[in-house]
Order: C-alpha cells, then sequence, then structure tokens
C-alpha cells in the first residue's frame, strides 16, 4: 500500500435546488468524508490505498462501501457495527457562497471506531498515514485510535500526514486547539487551510504558522492559500507555490482533500515538495469545480505534466 486512511465516511444528500434545506424536495445521493476523499483522490492518480472505518450493518453502509470499493480503494479492513447506525449529511446550496452543512452522524458506527479497529500489519506496510482532525472530534475511542495509529506508524517509521480539517460543528476552536495541536505534534507533515492555521497557532501569516507548527514537532508544513495557492516550509526549504485559476468554484467542499490527494501523490512519485505542492493546487483546483466531495477529483490523465503540457481547463 502506498497510503493508508481512516475516519467516518457518510451519505451526502445533495439537494437539487438552491435555497433553504426546508424547501428542497430533491436530492441526490453521493458520498463524503474527508479521508475517503483523500483515498479516492490518491486511487484516481494511480496509487494503492487502503480507507479504514466502521460503518453501519444497513444500506447505507453497504453503499459508503462500495462506492469507496468501486474507485479502487482497499476496503477489506473496514467493520461492519451491528449496533450503530452509518452517519448521513445534507448540504444547503447558498448562491455565490459556500454550502451549508447539516451533520446526522452523532452515535454513528464511526464514532465508536476503537484502536481494536487497525490492524498494526496492516498499517504498517504503507508508505504513508494520512489522518486528519475530524476523527479526534467524534468521540474519545475515535481520538484515541488517532493517537494509537499515529505511534504505531511513529514506531515503525512510516510517514504521518496530518490535515487538522478543523469542523466547528463538532467542537469549539479552544478544543479543537488542544487536542490538534498534540496530534500535530507528532506528525510528520502537516497541511492546514490558512485559518485553520490561524486557529491552531494564533498567528496569521502562512510564514509565522508555519514557523509555530515547525517548532511544534512537524518536519514538514504546507498551508493551503485558496486561489493564492500554498505555502510549504521544511528544513532549508519554504516557498508560495502559485494556484491554478479556476473560472467559477461550484462547490469548495472537498478541495482540501483534493490537493492532499495531489501532495501525496506527488511525494509518491518522488517530486520535490515544491513540485508536489503544484500538483496538490491543480488537484485542488479541479475539484472545485464540480458539485459534490469526490465526483471533481481529477483522474492521473487529466493532469500528467507528460500529457497535458498546456491546458487542464475546458
Ligand atoms: O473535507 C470534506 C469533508 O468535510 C466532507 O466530506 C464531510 O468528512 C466530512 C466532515 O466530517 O465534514
Amino acid at each position: 500500500m502506498d497510503v493508508i486512511t481512516f475516519g467516518e465516511t457518510m451519505v451526502l444528500f445533495n439537494p437539487v435546488s438552491v435555497g433553504p434545506l426546508r424547501y428542497a424536495a430533491q436530492f441526490e445521493k453521493t458520498i463524503g468524508g474527508a479521508e475517503s476523499n483523500v483515498a479516492i483522490g490518491l486511487a484516481r492518480l494511480g496509487h494503492q490505498v487502503g480507507w479504514i472505518s466502521r460503518l453501519g450493518n444497513d444500506e447505507f453502509g453497504l453503499y459508503v462501501r462500495n462506492f469507496i470499493r468501486g474507485e479502487g480503494v482497499d476496503t477489506s479492513r473496514v467493520v461492519f457495527d451491528d449496533q450503530h447506525p452509518t452517519a448521513v449529511f445534507f448540504k444547503e446550496r447558498q448562491m455565490g457562497q459556500e454550502p451549508k452543512v447539516y451533520y446526522y452522524r452523532k452515535g454513528s458506527a464511526a464514532s465508536h471506531m476503537t484502536p481494536h479497529d487497525l490492524d498494526p500489519a496492516y498499517i504498517t506496510q504503507a508508505k504513508y498515514l494520512h489522518v486528519t482532525g475530524i476523527t479526534p472530534a467524534l468521540s474519545p475511542s475515535c481520538a484515541d485510535t488517532v493517537n494509537h495509529a499515529i505511534e504505531l506508524a511513529n514506531q515503525n517509521h512510516i510517514t504521518v500526514v496530518f490535515d487538522p480539517n478543523i469542523r466547528l460543528k463538532l467542537w469549539s476552536k479552544e478544543e479543537a486547539r488542544d487536542v490538534l495541536m498534540d496530534v500535530a505534534s507528532k506528525c510528520d507533515i502537516v497541511m492546514p487551510g490558512i485559518e485553520e492555521g490561524e486557529i491552531l497557532t494564533g498567528e496569521t501569516e502562512p510564514e509565522h504558522i508555519a514557523a509555530c507548527l515547525l517548532e511544534n514537532g512537524s518536519k514538514v508544513v504546507v498551508i493551503k492559500l485558496g486561489e493564492r495557492g500554498a505555502y510549504y516550509a521544511a528544513a532549508g526549504e519554504a516557498g508560495y507555490v502559485e494556484g491554478f485559476p479556476v473560472k467559477q468554484i461550484i462547490d469548495p467542499i472537498g478541495a482540501g482533500d483534493a490537493f492532499a490527494a495531489g501532495f501525496l501523490s506527488g511525494l509518491l512519485r518522488g517530486w520535490t515538495y515544491k513540485e508536489a505542492v503544484r500538483l496538490g493546487n491543480q488537484t485542488g483546483a479541479l475539484a472545485l469545480t464540480v458539485v459534490g466531495d469526490v465526483e471533481g477529483l481529477p483522474f492521473w490523465s487529466q493532469v500528467d505534466p507528460d500529457h497535458n503540457k498546456k491546458e487542464v481547463f475546458r
């Protein structure tokens, strides 16, 4: 395996119409979950990925598993839970603004994940472990699972990549900061968005946020700056990498996951941090142009520099 990731994936209901959810009459059913978004993104870019989770032993659980498996992600370690349901969430589309998100995930199967759900042999044969800050917010046992996975990876020299993915519907800024700075201190690569970097460090400039996170224990920091691209810092190198222009943003949710998939793909290809960040910017930009968390994640043929020297946006 190139990358193992784990976390909660929910069934996502996207209203067909724009406007308050109470008036939405028709929905499209798909899936969303930061970690499976990254897994699917990586699989489309040609990598071997495993996604671990707990799903309800119900129709939606089977739907989520089959969807992710159908994208070529290994789901052999997914646990089906007879006691707790698969979570669902809804987006509320707003003209010219980010969609609002409504979760129905309290007490879900995934929130009952425990360290026993992780097979050490499975995790330690991977090159990278990817974790996000959503999982520790789900429950104390999920937080233990994240810490256990990171410990396993650290003991076995597996590179740990951490996306803070702060979800303020799940906890307060203060709670998130305390828990996630501790998680970040044990991870090799940390990839916050600029607002998340501000919440975590209290700094506002990318250089200062990165310096704080390096001081906190990480080896590489990548800060996503939206249309401005990204800033990265590692021992002896740092810099801004320009973003890709997007004519019209259709759905921004999941763009950070698309960035993570592109960035990790670059690293797996042996590229420099700068080149990997550039691919992350490109995959992130492409994901913005399609409704849904995973539908816009590009395939390798769309971003391969050898086949696509000039124009990727049509
Ligand atoms: O990054 C996109 C995720 O936020 C979305 O897929 C849903 O995982 C999700 C969450 O917990 O918000």
